[in-house]
């Protein structure tokens, strides 16, 4: 078989798994509401101008761990490891650099504006005064008033979606639509993939209905392969928006090895890697020209590592915009 019908026969493949993927997904609940959501925010960010007058950017900001169910009514469920800290916090930097956040985001994850709130924020932040009134507990005023300005602001300027998953169904059914409803931006479109996916799932027709009985003694299951998005993201989904996946390794040694693999197998403009321990300290951002270290240094102000990383990434996706911009509507 020579080159060109090798890539034919693997694009058939991957075409037919992720067809088989979305064909046996339980189909999600809130589509409509979604696709009205997307398409209104779409809509009145298109023709919008954003910093120095050009058009307004959008990016999809993915974030948080996606399930994976045992049982259709499900009790178990497989997790896969993300606070969301890293996707709420890089959406407060994309916003105030100007740019329109889809935050597509796990259920019960960090939120944007909400990180310097303690883990309870309505029980601890608010306290009773008089039994009928209650007011914000002075410890905490200055935190909330900012986290609700910033948000609302964010929000009514319609610089801000949030779009919650929990399911590695849902997850995988809402970043296509994202992608769909994204395409008229063309290069001005970014995907920022934070969201830690599962690689491995239970089809739905072989999930057990009901609980599994213990009873039954151990559990013997098989896994089957998540297709992966990534290419069809590329080639089919959002040709040309500006694509950013993460690398999450706890092994160092691996890590920047299979950036640079995922970076020319996928074709992403950039491949932020991250080791687990090291995550909030620093990244190495590798594209097909170079590697670059981003650090957070708060003894010179830099109190996120994703500050430095998005202002990285937003110059970049201007030079992106520029290369690509006689393609654009
Ligand atoms: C990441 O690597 C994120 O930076 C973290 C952020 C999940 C580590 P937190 O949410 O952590 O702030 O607690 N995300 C991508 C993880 C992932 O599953 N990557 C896949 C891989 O490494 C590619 S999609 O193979």
């Amino acid at each position: 078989m020579d080159l060109e019908s090798t890539l034919e026969a693997t694009q058939t493949n991957i075409n037919w798994e992720i067809e088989s993927f979305f064909k046996s997904a339980p189909p999600l609940r809130n589509s409509a509401d979604i696709s009205e959501k997307l398409e209104n925010f779409i809509k009145r960010n298109e023709m919008a101008s954003g910093n120095g007058g050009a058009r307004r950017r959008v990016v999809c900001v993915t974030s948080g761990g996606t399930t994976v169910p045992l049982e259709q009514r499900c009790v178990r469920y497989i997790d896969n490891f993300s606070s969301g800290h890293r996707g709420a916090t890089s959406t407060e930097y994309f916003v105030k650099a100007g740019y329109a956040v889809i935050f597509l985001h796990r259920r019960g994850t960090f939120q944007p504006f909400c990180r310097s709130l303690p883990d309870d924020p309505l029980l601890e932040c608010f306290e009773s005064i008089d039994g009928t009134n209650i007011k914000v507990h002075k410890l905490y005023s200055e935190a909330v008033e900012r986290a609700i300005a910033e948000h609302h602001s964010a929000v009514k300027k319609g610089f801000l979606l949030k779009l919650p998953f929990t399911t590695i169904f849902e997850y995988l059914q809402m970043l296509r639509m994202i992608a769909l409803s994204t395409s008229n931006l063309g290069p001005n479109a970014m995907f920022y993939l934070a969201a830690a996916v599962s690689d491995f799932y239970v089809p739905w027709q072989s999930m057990a209905e009901h609980k599994i009985q213990s009873a039954s003694g151990p559990l013997n299951m098989q896994l089957a392969q998540v297709p992966k998005m990534l290419p069809v993201l590329r080639q089919q989904w959002a040709p040309k928006a500006f694509l950013i996946s993460f690398k999450l390794e706890t092994d160092s040694k691996i890590l920047l090895k299979k950036a640079v693999a995922a970076l020319e197998k996928y074709k992403m403009d950039m491949v932020v890697a991250n080791e687990l321990l090291t995550r909030k300290e620093e990244v190495v951002v590798v594209t097909s020209s170079e590697n670059i270290t981003v650090r957070r240094d708060k003894n010179a102000g830099v109190d996120d590592v994703e500050d430095p990383l998005i202002q990285l990434l937003v110059e970049r996706h201007s030079t992106h915009i520029n290369t690509n911009s006689s393609s654009v509507l």
